[in-house]
């Protein structure tokens, strides 16, 4: 075992979730395959998702707030189609947002999103050859406050994957609602008609159940997805682990001013 392993061990629940173990990795993936969401509870340890926490918690006031009006396909207004129209009906999203630099070099967040065994792991799950940190000081690692009254509006992903942890559960409300293949990316199938149902409210959505401490891996860019309102006082947390098929890949600048507020 090196020094990097131990390290890992001292944060992951390696009993529950032995990442290293082909077997396992191949369930997980054979799992995200099916159903389009892998949720792994209890992921991290009691004591490394505390001190997560605890991190969070004092740079929380550090948090750049925004709301934004948003198409579900967060792409630019399209003058062809009416405001009415679902391809520019809008939605809200408000939420605040700690960057990469504001996460203590020596938190286990960064210990486990620098592991080499982790990204291995997300590698074989996610069936990539490679994954990278972003080219930039801000957009690896990031922590989501979401306070009472706050949610994320419909969407689909740009990413073809996206990774979080769960770090603080509100007391209610803050529930990540989503629809599977909602739309077809790859043969520019919007599917309008449903889109519009569901923004009138007239669709089912599935609910994901995920606790704090819980590793979700979700393929957001065919399924429609929302959080609804947090309810209560205690903000929703949690961190959304970033990563790149490339290097030197960017957020985009008008990206970084919308989420974050800076560029570095
Ligand atoms: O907060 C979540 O659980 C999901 C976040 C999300 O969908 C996003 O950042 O695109
Ligand atoms: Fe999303």
């Amino acid at each position: 075992m090196n020094n990097n392993t131990n390290k890992l061990a001292s944060i992951l629940n390696t009993k529950s979730h032995p990442i290293d173990a082909s077997k396992y990795r191949s369930k997980c993936k054979s799992i995200l395959d099916r159903d389009g969401v892998l949720v792994l509870k209890n992921f991290l340890l009691k004591e490394s998702i505390q001190s997560i926490l605890e991190e969070a918690k004092q740079q929380e006031r550090l948090a750049y707030y925004c709301v934004n009006e948003h198409n579900v396909y967060l792409d630019p207004y399209d003058n062809n189609y009416p405001n009415s129209h679902p391809r520019n009906r809008t939605v809200v999203s408000s939420k605040g947002c700690i960057t990469d630099d504001q996460v203590p070099k020596d938190s286990a967040l960064r210990a486990l999103y620098d592991s080499e065994e982790f990204r291995g792991f997300l590698c074989s799950v996610l069936d990539e050859k490679a994954l990278y940190k972003y080219d930039d000081n801000l957009s690896s690692i990031n922590i989501h406050y979401a306070n009472e009254g706050q949610e994320l509006g419909w969407h689909f992903d740009n990413s073809s994957f996206a990774i979080t942890l769960l770090i603080q559960k509100p007391e209610a409300g803050g529930e990540f609602e989503y629809i599977r293949d909602f739309r077809n990316s790859k043969n520019n199938d919007n599917n309008y008609d449903q889109v519009l149902h569901l923004i009138n409210e007239q669709c089912q959505p599935k609910k994901l159940t995920m606790e704090n401490g819980s590793l979700v891996l979700f393929r957001g860019k065919d399924a429609i997805h929302r959080v609804t309102p947090t309810i209560g006082g205690r903000t929703r947390i949690l961190s959304v682990l970033a990563y790149n098929a490339s290097a030197g890949v960017q957020l985009s600048e008008s990206a970084r001013m919308t989420f974050f507020g800076k560029l570095n």
